[in-house]
């Protein structure tokens, strides 16, 4: 039995790095997706050889996987945003619960600074300069790469964020890889050019993953609940303290500081709607499950 991570799968073929560092092409036992579910790149394996291919025998238990983007055992993700794509925060927000519940630590690159306003950064500072770390950065430029290098140093990483954010040109950047880069007019189609998940060496252990752009998240289908939202809003817990009642939601209860910080301009007002957005439908979809 040999031991190997899947760094990409196409079409039921996948393509794994062995211990020894050789790269084979495997394909799965029949019935390795019902006993041992999906196959997700990142994923460790057991392969052995069958003749001269290799075939996957059991995946080993995971660290974190994530659905969107579909990748598992990282360190890390680099969430990108950007003035152009527009970002959709509710979708910023969704992805950081869902990382947060996998225990994944996120970085927030904001890509393009040789094309965005100043004010555009002062704009994600204010979403979310309380709670991550933010780096500016742009893959054309340069400016803004050393500190991204510092930060990727050593780990496994993965890219995600909407289509056209850049993901592939700084993974080009950094590699000197050559994956596919899309115009920007795509994005109107709701085009991706980045079809799927592949893991990329940078140097030595620091890996990357190229994922899809995403362009929607069902909440229905990420099967969130209350408590994991909250938890993604660390920045409430001070506060929460203060709040009239133990275990308050801060959606519209009386005396709650949370919802004063915000009036006050202590805490992003945005976070706070998009908080509430989320909390509801954890809460009214936790209903439905008693009903
Ligand atoms: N000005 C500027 N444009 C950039 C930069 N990085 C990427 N772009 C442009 O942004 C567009 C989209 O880049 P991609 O790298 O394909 O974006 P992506 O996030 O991989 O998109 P998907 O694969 O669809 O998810 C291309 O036209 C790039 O040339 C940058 O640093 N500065
Ligand atoms: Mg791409
Ligand atoms: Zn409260």
């Amino acid at each position: 039995m040999i031991q190997a991570r899947m760094i990409m799968g196409v079409g039921g073929a996948y393509t794994c790095v062995t211990e020894k560092g050789e790269l084979v092409t495997c394909s799965a036992r029949k019935k390795l997706k019902k006993t041992e579910g999906r196959l997700t790149v990142g994923d460790f394996l057991e392969i052995s050889p069958v003749g001269d291919e290799y075939v996957i025998e059991r995946i080993l238990p995971r660290k974190n996987i994530l659905m969107r983007p579909p990748v598992s055992n990282i360190d890390q993700l680099l969430l990108l945003l950007t003035e152009l794509p527009k970002p959709d925060y509710l979708l910023v927000d969704k992805l950081l619960v869902l990382a947060n519940r996998e225990n994944i630590p996120v970085i927030i690159g904001v890509s393009k600074s040789d094309a965005f306003k100043q004010s555009f950064l002062q704009e994600v500072m204010a979403e979310y300069g309380a709670t991550h770390t933010v780096i500016a950065f742009s893959a054309h430029s340069g400016e803004g790469m050393d500190a991204l290098q510092n930060v990727l140093q050593g780990k496994c990483t993965a890219l995600a964020g909407q289509s056209a954010v850049g993901k592939s040109s700084l993974l080009n950047a950094l590699t000197g890889q050559n994956a596919l880069v899309g115009e920007l007019s795509r994005i109107d189609r709701g085009r991706q050019t980045t079809r799927h998940t592949e893991l990329y060496p940078v140097n030595g252990d620091t890996l990357l993953a190229d994922t899809p752009g995403f362009s929607n998240l069902q909440l229905d289908f990420l099967n969130l609940t209350e408590e994991n939202v909250c938890d993604a809003y660390p920045e409430y817990l001070p506060y929460s303290m203060e709040c009239r009642f133990l275990g308050c939601a801060h959606l519209g209860e009386p005396d709650c500081a949370v919802k004063q910080a915000v009036e006050e301009g202590l805490l992003s007002k945005g976070r706070y709607q998009r908080y509430v957005t989320l909390r509801s439908e954890a809460r009214e979809k936790d209903k439905k499950k008693y009903d």
